[in-house]
């Protein structure tokens, strides 16, 4: 099978395709990446020699067509994704979320190419603190943020491009993401990132929200079974009953690094913050019998935080300049 990975140079993506070069040695992996600020060559040193890295832009449509015609299935990563940053410069989520998103439709429907598309359970807005209902595929769409509304877009692009031009595609909708090679804007990293440095945590306003974490290695064999057996024009919603709240996150953190439970700042809270996440992932388990591997999150932080101590070299060099973007904010 010959495979195009949008964004595989980005957090998820680029463990996708370690995953998929592991355990699936007849898949020939092509990644297209622009190399954002987000994305990094080097998160593809595992598998160097083993995929080809095209440099380019989703939003170019010759490019894509040149890369979509040559394969069998494209998985879409390829994003703008973090909220913060959207909520400063709402543009390049537009051009790359939406528009990328429309030329990669447009040239899997002219090619007759498999399109699984990943999006986010932030398309469905947030949910109270005490409500126990959790998102279904039955949730209506109700975007906060500019990011969260660009990958609503995309989606609903998607279901537009499979029913009426059939194009044969899948949509997943994922909760937070933690593990290796996340970029440390993101909660996690940035504050495991901190500790090291000697700097306090910064928790945004009270720290009550709700997030609902999955191993990132969970997300990407989810994808895979979705791509070989899910029922095309579907959408599943991956998650892995992971709910912590973002107190408790940093909490543990600080204990598992050897500092005191209290050690953190509370800084500006996010505009529009979401509440909670949580996510109902019946339909994944039961109609195509996807379980996640990594059910203990203590364990799962333990070994991510044991990555970043001994990859300072892959995120030293956005530390600073990920700091400074934080503090023009007051976060
Ligand atoms: P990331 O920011 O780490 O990586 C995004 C990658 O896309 C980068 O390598 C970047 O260079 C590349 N990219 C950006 N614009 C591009 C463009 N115009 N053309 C080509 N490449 C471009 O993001 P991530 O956290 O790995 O997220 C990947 C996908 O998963 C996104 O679609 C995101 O919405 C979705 N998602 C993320 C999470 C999460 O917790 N991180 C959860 C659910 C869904
Ligand atoms: O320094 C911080 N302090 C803090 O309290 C940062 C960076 C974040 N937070 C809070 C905000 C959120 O409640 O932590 C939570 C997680 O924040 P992010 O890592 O920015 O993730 P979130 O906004 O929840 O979105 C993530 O999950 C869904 C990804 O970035 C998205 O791409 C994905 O769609």
């Amino acid at each position: 099978m010959r495979l195009l990975v949008t964004g595989g140079a980005g957090f998820i993506g680029s463990n996708f395709v370690h995953q998929t070069v592991r355990e699936r040695p007849d898949v020939h992996v092509t990644v297209l990446d622009a190399l954002t600020y987000a994305g990094d060559e080097r998160s593809l040193d595992p598998v160097d020699g083993k995929v080809v890295l095209a440099k380019g832009d989703i939003a170019d449509p010759d490019l894509v067509d040149t890369l979509v015609k040559d394969v069998d299935l494209v998985v879409h990563f390829a994003a703008e994704s973090h909220n913060d940053n959207s909520l400063h410069d709402p543009w390049p989520f537009v051009r790359t979320n939406v528009i990328g998103t429309y030329q990669l439709l447009e040239a899997v429907r002219r090619h007759d190419v498999r399109f699984h598309h990943i999006s986010t359970d932030e398309v469905y807005g947030d949910l109270e603190l005490d409500d126990p209902a959790r998102f279904t595929p039955d949730t209506p769409y109700n975007p906060s943020s500019p990011y969260s509304s660009t990958k609503a877009s995309s989606d609903l692009l998607v279901r537009a491009w499979a029913r009426s031009f059939g194009v044969r595609a899948t949509i997943s909708n994922c909760s937070n993401n933690y593990g290796p090679f996340q970029h440390v804007e993101k909660f996690i990293p940035r504050q495991i990132t901190n500790v090291i440095d000697g700097v306090r945590p910064k928790l945004y306003g009270t720290g009550e929200n709700v997030r609902d974490w999955i191993h990132v290695e969970d997300h990407n064999s989810a994808v895979w079974s979705i791509i070989e057996k899910g029922r095309l024009g579907e959408t599943y919603l991956i998650g892995a009953d992971g709910e912590v709240d973002n107190t408790t996150v940093v909490e543990t953190i600080l204990e598992l690094m050897g500092q005191g439970a209290d050690a953190y700042d509370r800084v500006n809270d996010r505009p529009g913050h979401d509440l909670r996440y949580a996510i109902d992932a019946t339909k994944l388990r039961t109609e195509l019998g996807w379980e996640p591997r990594y059910r203990d999150f203590r364990d799962g932080l333990a070994a991510t935080i044991e990555w970043y101590r001994t990859h300072e070299s892959w995120w030293r060099p956005q530390k600073d300049a990920t700091e400074a973007r934080y503090a023009v904010l007051g976060r």
